[in-house]
């Protein structure tokens, strides 16, 4: 007897068994985002022939135009989901309001937030890049989803996740039992079960940031980054990996066990330090989904999925990785830990 094959799709009426009540919206809704995801896949492994095909905004061969990946990406997202009858609104960081749902399509009990293809400035260096979701249930009772549908906080998904474009095609997602990883198998454009259950190491081995922004920060965290490296309290040191793509430092994070700093940055001398990543659909789904792995994601001052989002395009600091690496990090920039070692 081979190897069990799952696919998302069996994985995900499997779980549906487990509520009886269910009517399928939400395993269709997960559904429908995986294949966007097979959408979005085949055209940025495309993306390397760009050349050839017509740079973005100009025609290719064909003479069809060549949209921007990121462009392409949002509108697969929001096209299919939103025919879906699952939704009632979403929310994309390539859209500055609510995406409304499409006169003549029906408004479901779901909400989509998501960053289409984020990190889209590797493309052309061919670095691994992402798209992030998280699913919501309405707050409103009927008709179009409002914003009040949209700014909910982490703690109230019900759904997150991402996919990483590398090497291979990667579905990770969680609905609240744990997290777990589907890799494409492009022969027959099916994500098959490849991670089951993914747990991050309560210790990290590897710690991910932007150097040139540590002179630029909170002096406490370049001393913490050096702590890292050094190593303090039976805790190894720590090595540097930074993709410069947020999905693909979480992933190898989330498998290999480590932690991700992304700190206020005062961009220009004089400026207060400004955060630069998206509460709603980055930090918010990944800290979801770090939690159901045991690990943790913070703000600097407390658990990310606690923040009440404010706007649709808020920006947050972003700790997120293996849970002791983090709750030190907390820790000293909430003045209740003294960095070990001084
Ligand atoms: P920096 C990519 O532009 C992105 O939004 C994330 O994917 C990534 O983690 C971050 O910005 C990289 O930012 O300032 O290090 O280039």
């Amino acid at each position: 007897m081979g190897p069990n094959i799952i696919t998302i799709e069996r994985q995900i009426m499997d779980a549906q068994r487990r509520y009886p009540e269910a009517r399928g919206a939400f395993s269709g809704l997960l559904s429908d985002v995986a294949f966007a995801a097979k959408v979005i896949a085949a055209h940025v492994n495309r993306a390397g022939l760009v050349d050839i095909l017509g740079e973005a905004g100009g025609e290719n061969v064909q003479g069809e135009r060549v949209q921007k990946l990121d462009v392409y990406a949002h509108e697969t997202l929001a096209r299919i989901a939103g025919r879906s009858g699952h939704v009632c609104v979403m929310a994309s960081e390539e859209w500055e309001q609510p995406v409304a749902i499409e006169p003549g399509y029906p408004c479901g009990r779901y909400v989509l937030v998501f960053d289409p293809l984020d990190g889209s400035s590797n493309i052309d260096v061919n670095i691994s890049i992402g798209t992030i979701f998280s699913i919501f249930r309405r707050v409103t009772r009927e008709g179009p989803g409002t914003l009040q549908d949209l700014l909910q906080g982490g703690y109230r998904q019900v759904a997150a996740g991402y996919v990483v474009y590398g090497s291979s095609t990667m579905f990770v997602y969680t609905a609240g039992t744990g997290v777990h990883g589907f890799t494409l198998d492009p022969s027959v454009g099916e994500f098959l079960l490849s991670h089951e259950d993914i747990r991050i190491p309560r210790q990290g081995r590897i710690y991910s940031v932007n150097d040139a922004n540590l002179p630029l920060a909170d002096p406490r965290v370049g001393a913490i980054v050096d702590q890292l490296r050094r190593g303090w309290e039976g805790h190894p040191p720590l090595t540097a990996r930074y993709a410069g793509s947020l999905v693909a430092d979480f992933h190898r994070n989330l498998l290999r066990g480590g932690v991700f700093l992304y700190p206020a940055v005062a961009r220009h001398p004089g400026e207060s330090p400004k955060p630069k990543l998206r509460l709603l659909y980055e930090a918010a789904p990944l800290a979801y989904i770090v939690d159901q792995a045991g690990g943790y994601a913070s703000d600097g001052e407390g658990p990310i999925l606690r923040r009440e989002p404010r706007s649709l395009h808020e920006r947050v600091p972003l700790f997120i990785g293996s849970v002791e690496d983090v709750q030190l990090i907390e820790g000293v920039l909430r003045g209740a830990r003294a960095l070990p070692g001084t």
